[in-house]
């Protein structure tokens, strides 16, 4: 039989509020049509789906000062994360599809203070083709989504470094990004300076996917609260298609079930983000089926043979 897990509720924050392509709003119900809640109830975990939680609009405006719709992701972000807060005050899973990655603020946040109330290690496994570390000065885009690492690591605006009353809400050594294969000119830079740990795709080519998953979860014991931030565009483009910011040399399919597996023999999984999923630019659901199986194989599904 399957490891136990707590129950886990599903919170749905259909935006794209940070993204830089309209479409990730329509991620939740994606996930939903490809069966995400009954995957994990037919591995026997207690699964709630708490709906879609509310939020504004997507004005669809240019930068204002480096920042693409501040205000709006600022209150997406609060929305986020008190609903995240709220269930793991309950004992719960909370698994948030979103939505863009900008998400991963409030979610991230919530989880950190949990972590400091709870005297819980934290540690985020970022999977991602995108290193998110931009800042307004040097986006490119203006786009938060590309910017909530550097936020939880209190780079950012006040509104969003000081969003759960600590900061930084994160430290950058809590921190180990898998798959990072695009990263701007600037950004490069701030990675540097703040010592992210980054396992990039040259890093995985050279020593593979199982040593790289080895030394990201090193350290992870029974004090700690694993944190998982998928962004869907850390799969390989030819097999997730349906994401706004494709870069190709991602993680093949077996290399993405072997990060799944790894991070499920660890028994610490408390957290987990599906962000980035671009309904309008997949084909026939496959991204979000994807991503449903991968988090299968998170939730145990594929380790049947050691257990
Ligand atoms: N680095 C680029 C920018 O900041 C693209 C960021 C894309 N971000 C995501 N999330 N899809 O990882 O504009
Ligand atoms: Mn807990
Ligand atoms: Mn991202
Ligand atoms: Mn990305």
């Amino acid at each position: 039989m399957s490891r136990r897990y707590p129950p886990v509720s599903l919170i749905g924050a259909p935006t794209d509020i940070g993204a830089g392509d309209r479409g990730a709003l329509m991620g939740p119900d994606a996930l939903r049509i490809a069966g995400l809640g009954e995957a994990l109830a037919a591995r026997g975990v207690d699964v709630a789906d708490r709906g879609n939680l509310d939020g504004p609009r997507n004005p669809w405006l240019g930068p204002v000062d480096g920042y693409r719709h501040l205000d709006q992701v600022v209150a997406w972000n609060r929305t986020v994360m008190e609903a995240v807060a709220a269930e793991l005050r309950d004992g719960r899973l909370p698994i948030l599809m979103g939505g863009d990655h900008c998400l991963g603020i409030g979610s991230i946040t919530a989880v950190a203070n949990h972590c400091r109330a709870t005297g819980k290690q934290l540690r985020v496994l970022w999977l991602d083709a995108h290193a998110d570390f931009n800042t307004h000065e040097v986006t490119p885009s203006g786009n938060i989504h590309g910017m909530p690492v550097a936020c939880l690591c209190g780079i950012g605006p006040d509104v969003l470094t000081s969003l759960g009353g600590s900061v930084p809400s994160v430290a950058a050594a809590q921190v180990r990004q898998i798959g990072i294969r695009s990263v701007d000119e600037g950004e490069k830079r701030l990675v540097k300076e703040h010592g992210l740990d980054v396992y990039d795709m040259r890093y995985i080519d050279e020593v593979g996917m199982k040593r790289t998953m080895e030394e990201a979860l090193a350290g992870v014991d029974a004090d700690t609260h694993l944190h998982v931030s998928f962004d869907v565009d850390f799969l390989d483009p030819s097999i997730a298609p349906g994401v706004g910011t494709t870069v190709p040399g991602g993680p093949n399919y077996r290399e993405a079930q072997l990060v799944m597996e790894m991070i499920a023999d660890s028994g610490r999984l408390g957290s987990l983000d599906i962000v980035e999923l671009n309904p309008m630019l997949d084909t026939r659901n496959q991204t979000a089926r994807l991503a449903v199986d991968l988090v299968e194989s998170l939730f145990g599904k594929s380790t049947l043979m050691r257990d």
